[in-house]
């Protein structure tokens, strides 16, 4: 079926490879489905309209291959991405699949890990520079503990700041066009995980040597596991100048992190965030970090990928809707024109501001006393998404017209 909301290359969509390539894996059960190659992944996603793959290093080259294994794969993959006009914007580096940095990879308590984990991310950054990409994903699912009786979480600390600051140092020697996008997640798979939210990160990222080229890459499911407001991470690294990229999906509260089909739940939320990135001017790919349930063969894997993309296309056009319905906007521009202006100047100190403030007289009955308005546009806007407004108005319009036809 092709529609308004068919997903095309310049919508930026892109998936990691570990994405649609999930087998069902999980901590209680083995793999439902049979692994899809990564060159078949490149064309059936190309056909579905996506625009690139993401991958870490051992989603394309085993963690054991040889020098000239290695480079026969990647030869073969760029030859698959040309051939079917597919991207890699994004790379990054698995740092907590296998056995050696079950106590961590930046933050093992062993110098010899940390070590081999830095060398395994730049080798994993030549691989992405070679394939094309521009931002690094860091997600150091294995930085944390189980009792925090193993180390210093000042030391830990330490030593990720050292390791990042390394690998900035090996991106601006090598003259690489490459920015680092900070991942966080508060737990899972270790016990607590080290800055464990976005807000954790960026302030973590003011502490290193080079934080012009390190940013975050936060992802709705990871945020949503502690509770948080996503679409406020997102304002705030927006905000920061530290939105690099963003890791798609959806979960629901309290539960382990289940990568869900982007919109599959929080469709309220998504829609806020899909406005803040399209009005906001992100343009960096929207990247989907999900899978499709454990009950799907291969044909319901596509149907979860085409049905992130529609779904992120469908929320675009509900905030353009949003943006062009004139009772929506009346009231908005009313609830401004009621919020005045500042005639303080509290946007800006001055001494002779903050005097006559200190002296200001207010009306706080009259101020406090007044409603907002915000029931009726809340509903508006839900009705807005629910898709019986759109319909409405349009009908409405269509019926002005006609009438004014006939006058
Ligand atoms: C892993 C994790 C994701 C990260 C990926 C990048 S790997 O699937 O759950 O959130 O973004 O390392
Ligand atoms: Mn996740
Ligand atoms: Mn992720």
């Amino acid at each position: 079926m092709q529609d308004q909301y068919t997903p095309k290359k310049e919508d930026l969509f892109t998936f990691g490879l570990w994405t649609v390539g999930n087998r069902g894996r999980d901590p209680f059960g083995d793999a439902v489905r049979p692994p899809i190659t990564p060159l078949h992944i490149v064309k059936r996603l190309s056909e579905l309209g996506a625009y690139g793959v993401n991958l870490h290093d051992n989603d394309l080259v085993p963690f054991d291959a040889s020098v000239a294994e290695r480079d026969k794969i990647v030869k073969e993959f760029k030859t698959a991405l040309s051939d079917n006009g597919m991207k890699v914007p994004m790379a990054t580096v698995s740092l907590f699949y296998h056995p050696i940095f079950r106590d961590g990879a930046f933050t093992s308590n062993n110098a010899k890990v940390r070590a081999f984990a830095v060398q395994k991310t730049m080798r994993a950054m030549d691989l992405g520079v070679e394939l094309g990409a521009k931002i690094f994903v860091l997600w150091g699912g294995r930085e944390g503990v189980e009792t925090d009786a193993s180390k210093s979480a000042l030391d830990a600390l330490k030593w990720y700041r050292e390791a990042i600051n390394f690998l900035c140092e090996y991106a601006i020697d090598q003259k690489y066009d490459l920015k680092f996008a900070l991942e966080a997640k508060p737990n899972e798979p270790r016990g607590d995980i080290y800055l464990a939210t976005t807000g954790h990160m960026l302030a973590f990222i003011e502490t290193l040597d080079h934080p012009n080229i390190v940013g975050v890459n936060p992802e709705v499911a990871h945020e949503h596991m502690s509770g948080l407001n996503f679409y406020h991470g997102i304002a705030q690294s927006i905000d920061a100048g530290k939105l690099f990229h963003i890791d798609l999906n959806d979960q629901k509260p309290g539960r382990y992190d289940q990568d869900l089909r982007f919109g599959s739940e929080s469709i309220k939320p998504m829609f806020y965030l899909v406005k803040l990135l399209e009005e906001s001017g992100y343009k960096g790919p929207r990247h989907f970090d999900a899978h499709a349930y454990r009950s799907e063969d291969e044909k319901g894997v596509w149907d979860f990928a085409l049905g992130c993309m529609r779904t992120y296309n469908i929320l675009r056009d509900k905030a353009r809707q949003y943006a062009s319905d004139p009772e929506i906007q009346e009231l908005l521009r009313d609830i401004r024109a009621a919020g005045g202006t500042d005639d303080y100047g509290v946007s800006k100190y001055s001494k002779d501001k903050a005097n006559k403030l200190k002296t200001a007289t207010f009306d706080v009955q009259a101020l406090s006393s007044k409603g907002s308005s915000y029931e009726r546009l809340d509903q508006m806007v839900t009705e807005l998404i629910l898709g019986v407004r759109g319909d409405s108005r349009t009908r409405a319009l269509e019926t002005k017209a006609k009438a004014a036809a006939r006058a």
